[in-house]
């Protein structure tokens, strides 16, 4: 299976922690895209520091409320307090995508149900994956993030994909 994770921090060393989350993604299968870094103006909570967001695509044999509860230790070892909606935070990583899965549960939201919606998500999603089409609205994110219009924010690229592996 085929998940794509979007990763942001607006606390701490932003970029180190975004590196090393790839890195222990990477335990709970094989990564096999990685868009560039982006620095983001915030969306929702706006007094607040500016984003780095990326997104990957990890292949992995969890099912997705495995990686889900994956997704959630990997934020707490990154020291992540959970305070207010929208709060800054040292990481964050959202499920965006898992296959073609439609899930709309208590505990689970796939495809994330504001990824249409954010320039932040939707310019690193495009970049590693332009014809993927979306489950519920059956378009290619290529076409979500060109209808994104005046809705769109700031989004910077700051670094190519060999982000990831500087610094080693
Ligand atoms: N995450 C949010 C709310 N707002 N804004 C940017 N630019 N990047 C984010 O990752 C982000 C946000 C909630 O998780
Ligand atoms: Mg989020
Ligand atoms: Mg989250």
């Amino acid at each position: 299976m085929i998940a794509y994770i979007s990763l942001g921090s607006n606390l701490g060393e932003r970029q180190a922690t975004l590196r090393q989350a790839v890195r222990r993604l990477g335990t709970y299968g094989r990564v096999v895209a990685v868009s560039s870094l982006y620095e983001t103006e915030p969306v929702g909570y706006r007094d607040q520091p500016w984003f780095l967001n990326a997104v990957v695509a990890l292949e992995t044999t969890l099912g997705p409320r495995e990686l889900l509860a994956a997704l959630l230790a990997i934020e707490r070892d990154f020291g992540r307090e959970r305070t207010f909606r929208n709060a800054p935070r040292t990481l964050d990583l959202d499920l965006l995508l898992y296959d073609g899965l439609v899930e709309q549960s208590e505990d689970l939201s796939i495809p994330h149900p504001r990824l249409h919606e954010r320039s932040f998500v939707l310019v690193p999603l495009a970049e590693i994956a332009p014809e993927l089409s979306h489950p519920l609205f059956a378009v290619p994110v290529r076409v979500l993030l060109e209808r994104l219009g005046d809705r769109a924010t700031e989004v910077r690229r700051v670094a190519g994909p060999e982000w990831v592996s500087e610094g080693a």
